[in-house]
């Protein structure tokens, strides 16, 4: 069987002819507008070879729907990366795919000039912006003809994303046509029952896999509304779109639910009386967040997890059944297990990694055979993600299994630190038990912490009474706020690079 995921999306927005399918800056995009730009764009594209790849440097704003699914129209492959990538890793990124075609957003196209004259790939023609009063805009391209669909079969690839796990250089995930129908399905509509009655809006943005399914495929194909907000987020204006938009759907990762209730902006808990899901992915959600965001909002935080490699959430809480400090349930269409040693685990409560497969998903990363035997065997992604199954069938996250570290000759595991210590002292924010090379070259720790500096001695009291003496951290740091990267997330490599005992 043949066919296009540009044609099924298409024809899904055409079926709910949604008013303002996208909302953007006070404005409104209809269902029908959206059909038209992109037909108009996949007309200008026509004449490029399919199946080759086009890096879209673009922020979050009704273009990025446009661009991808014109691009899709004619089998070009659509690559979405972060507009404000570094350039080192631009051109990593444009060697690797070799990238024929460019869109990046005229706020950076200045900046990545350097790095896009490294490739050869990339041909001086198809370097473009997505501002329409540029001279090289995409919407500015002749529509020579009318789009033909490029049709091909359901597991052919029809997007990929870069990501960079916990280390080394990204590489590329590539995804089929029916991958994100699938995640859609199974946890869009399954799980969260997102449809045509929602109005969605997704902090993490759309470069990102997290927000790619949030922004894009999720709206689209069930009719749902969505807010585009082409800024970086922070506090005032999430509140501000929060406001405006009244979303039924709010995505985020747990630092923005902390900044939420740290800040608490005026008027925020009225305004967030339409929310009827509220989701967290990205890291794992204290269950302390958890239990002040209900007491803030009278609503839970769903929590679930997802990978690039799997397309979105595999393991997530739900509507009808959610726990403070559990993940959740396996969503429908992936299959899970806990491995250790090498062997599937048999009593449940044990830790083991926690293995994903589904039909859907990617068997490796584009030429890279040496990283695809480290996470893919047998079709099971193996996340690194240490959990336990509890009788029920639900799942309770244990931290990184390279982030297990041995002191005194003991496993430490800082997750569980971490979790047990944010539960016990509640003014305590955030925090990170780092292992760090000590004088000698023994391995000591390091208690990187958030909050109000007179916790300190609540701190020591709870680490003498309540850990093992392996866990003690040589020394404490309180900070205002921990590094992340451009996702949001912790790296612990980042930060045994910045602090030193
Ligand atoms: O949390 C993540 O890393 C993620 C990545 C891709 C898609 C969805 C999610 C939650």
């Amino acid at each position: 069987m043949f066919y296009s995921l540009a044609e099924t999306m298409l024809s899904a927005l055409h079926r709910h002819a949604h008013p303002a399918q996208i909302v953007c800056k006070g404005e409104s995009v209809s269902a029908h507008r959206l059909t038209r730009q992109v037909q108009e764009l996949a007309g200008a594209f026509s004449g490029i070879a399919p199946e080759q790849r086009a890096l879209l440097l673009l922020k979050d704003k009704p273009a990025f729907h446009y661009i991808f699914l014109a691009l899709a129209t004619v089998g070009i492959v659509p690559v979405p990366v972060n507009p404000r990538v570094d350039l080192p890793t631009l051109e990593h990124i444009l060697l690797d795919s070799r990238a024929v075609m460019i869109i990046v957003d005229p706020d950076e196209l200045e900046r990545v000039k350097p790095a896009l004259a490294v490739s050869p790939f990339l041909s001086p023609d198809l370097i473009f912006t997505d501002d329409p009063a540029a001279q090289h805009s995409v919407f500015s391209l002749p529509a020579a003809t009318a789009p033909a669909y490029y049709y091909r079969k359901p597991n052919s690839i029809a997007f990929w994303q870069y990501t960079s796990g916990t280390t080394g250089k990204p590489k590329a995930v590539q995804h089929s046509q029916e991958a994100m129908l699938a995640a859609t399905r199974h946890f869009a509509v399954e799980t969260l029952g997102i449809g045509p009655q929602d109005r969605i809006y997704s902090v993490p943005k759309m470069f990102f896999g997290y927000g790619l399914g949030n922004s894009f495929f999720f709206p689209l194909l069930t009719g749902a509304g969505v807010l585009l907000d082409d800024a970086w987020p922070t506090i005032d204006n999430i509140a501000a779109n929060i406001h405006h938009y009244r979303p039924t759907v709010f995505f985020g990762v747990p630092k923005v639910y902390a900044m939420l209730l740290k800040q608490r902006p005026a008027g925020l808990v009225e305004a967030l009386q339409h929310v009827r899901i509220f989701f967290s992915a990205g890291s794992t959600l204290p269950a302390s967040l958890y239990e002040e965001w209900k007491a803030f909002t009278g609503k839970p935080i769903l929590d679930g997890i997802g990978s690039t490699e799997t397309g979105h959430v595999f393991l997530s809480n739900s509507p009808a059944s959610h726990t403070a400090g559990s993940t959740g349930k396996p969503v429908s269409g992936y299959q899970l297990r806990l491995e250790y040693a090498g062997e599937p685990l048999s009593d449940r409560l044990q830790v083991g990694e926690l293995c994903v497969r589904s039909p859907y998903a990617l068997a490796g990363y584009w030429e890279d055979p040496v990283r695809t035997n480290q996470k893919f065997r047998d079709g099971w992604y193996y996340t690194g993600d240490l959990f336990s199954m509890e009788t029920n069938g639900t799942y309770t996250y244990f931290g990184r299994k390279d982030e297990l570290f041995k002191s005194n000759g003991r496993w430490v595991n800082p997750l569980a630190f971490e979790s047990a210590l944010l539960n016990a002292v509640s003014d305590v924010e955030e925090c990170v038990l780092l292992d760090l090379p000590d004088d000698e070259n023994l391995t000591c720790t390091l208690l990187l912490l958030v909050g109000k500096a007179d916790t300190r001695d609540t701190v020591t009291q709870f680490i003498n009474e309540c850990t093992e003496s392996h866990y003690r951290p040589r020394e404490m740091l309180y900070l205002p706020e921990l590094p992340r990267n451009a996702n949001g997330k912790l790296s612990r490599t980042e930060l045994r690079t910045h602090y030193q005992l």
